[in-house]
């Protein structure tokens, strides 16, 4: 080989390893594998270090003083047997502008995009608080999935072919098992029955991370809060995306001040619902 031959090989080896470090400085995250993961794989993704110390900071104090404002006590026959109303903060894309911002986290968005198609809706992002004492939830599935132990309200041959929820639990504290770390049944998603006792418990492991990570997972794992046995609240966000033909659980544009709607980007309109068409009257003489 001539020498210029070998400068030339030499410099090609270079920018090979140049244009890899910067694929690889873009590509923090690949959302395609963790897709994957959550579809076919073990059901979940947790995301280590995704949120800020400030913005985890400033999440978790305005949910904290959120939570003081004691909300009107609701008839116990009223209250969903799983979504006890006392543990939650509702509606927060109408409270303060970190949880506007948390929300459209690229990663989150990136992911989910993927299984529920890009223009998935927003259908509810509220805090939790594992309150300390707080028993485990009992393992359940989430909206719209939550009470498919009535089957018969499903349609027939309901499965796990294709999704209609996908969940982020942001961990405003760290997640510990002692602490109550959201308890879930790896590749539980793919059997797409309401779980039961006996085949969940026995699989059972906790998703803990440090405050900052985020576990990201679909409506049919088998998953619920565990158990906060410390004298210190647990405080979570959990996100709730679905695709744009499922009725969101909290009624964005209700909820959430007009003021505020218009302010937001297009991407944080498109979550909240704003210009999707349907229901709408199309009989003119009704107009
Ligand atoms: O707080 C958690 O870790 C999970 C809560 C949950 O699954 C729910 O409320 O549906
Ligand atoms: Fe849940």
């Amino acid at each position: 080989m001539k020498i210029d031959q070998i400068e030339i090989n030499k410099k090609l080896i270079f920018f090979e390893y140049y244009k890899k470090s910067y694929i690889f400085y873009k590509m923090k995250y690949n959302a395609k594998l963790i897709a994957n993961d959550l579809l076919k794989r073990k059901g979940f993704h947790i995301a280590h270090n995704v949120f800020s110390k400030k913005d985890v900071k400033q999440a978790r104090e305005a949910i904290i003083e959120l939570a003081k404002i004691k909300s009107p006590s609701i008839k116990k026959k009223d209250a969903l047997s799983v979504l006890s109303a006392t543990n939650h903060v509702w509606n927060l894309i109408d409270k303060h502008e970190i949880f506007r911002k948390l929300v459209q986290h690229e990663l989150v968005y990136d992911v989910f995009s993927i299984i529920l198609g890009n223009e998935m809706k927003l259908g509810s992002f509220a805090a939790r608080i594992q309150q300390p004492g707080d028993k485990a939830q009992l393992p359940h599935l989430d909206y719209p999935y939550w009470d498919m132990y009535n089957l018969k309200s499903f349609p027939n041959n309901i499965n796990s072919s294709f999704i209609m929820n996908c969940q982020s639990n942001i961990m405003l504290d760290d997640y510990t098992e002692m602490n109550g770390a959201t308890m879930v049944a790896p590749g539980s998603q793919l059997r797409g029955y309401f779980p039961k006792e006996d085949e969940f418990w026995p699989n059972m492991i906790q998703t803990t991370g440090k405050a900052g990570s985020v576990m990201l997972m679909t409506g049919l794992l088998w998953h619920g809060a565990g158990a906060n046995k410390t004298k210190i609240p647990r405080v979570g966000i959990l996100g709730q995306y679905l695709p744009k033909f499922v009725k969101p659980m909290e009624d964005q544009l209700a909820s959430v001040d007009m003021e505020i709607i218009k302010k937001s980007n297009k991407k944080l309109k498109d979550l909240l619902g704003v210009g999707y068409p349907y229901p709408q009257v199309l009989d003119t003489a009704k107009h």
